[in-house]
């Protein structure tokens, strides 16, 4: 009996430190202000996700990990301009510091939904979760909507 007693508590010393710190930030430390997710042609295969993302908390938080029941892979990505062509990059880790934000436009840093398992028809709420370095995750509902044409870019 004593040695279970043993192991139990060698188990639960090992857990504690993941269920200690990983926390659901959804509606606590940090805002999501007007996520919506860009609605593409029946067919497309990728679009992209914009908010703000505003870390109220104390701690940087690093954006590790992404995913959406919605689409095969889900990534940070970069938008820049390069000899008058838009690229964009995959962005692993993306820092949020604590009390700034980070604006995800279709100029700058966007969420990548790749490879779409559906259509997305407007009015449809994509869900996503991300993750942290630090374990924390945070869950997003963004409803798919067209681009309004002053977001739209130009040259
Ligand atoms: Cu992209």
């Amino acid at each position: 009996m004593k040695f279970s007693y043993q192991i139990f508590y060698v188990f639960l010393v090992l857990l504690l430190p993941s269920l200690t710190f990983a926390a659901d930030l959804t509606g606590k430390t940090i805002e999501v202000n007007d996520p919506f997710v860009r609605a593409v042609p029946p067919g497309a295969s990728n679009t992209a996700l914009f908010m703000i993302l505003k870390n109220s908390g104390k701690t940087d938080l690093v954006i590790s990990e992404i995913s959406s029941p919605a689409s095969r892979a889900a990534e940070v990505h970069m938008s820049m301009h390069k000899g008058g062509m838009m690229e964009m990059h995959h962005v692993p880790e993306l820092t949020i510091k604590s009390g700034e934000s980070v604006s995800f436009s279709p100029d700058g840093y966007h969420i990548m939904l790749i490879g779409l398992k559906n259509p997305l028809k407007e009015g449809t709420i994509v869900a996503l979760t991300l993750k942290f370095k630090n374990g924390d995750t945070l869950k997003i509902d963004a409803p798919v909507r067209k681009l309004m044409k002053k977001m739209e870019h130009r040259h």
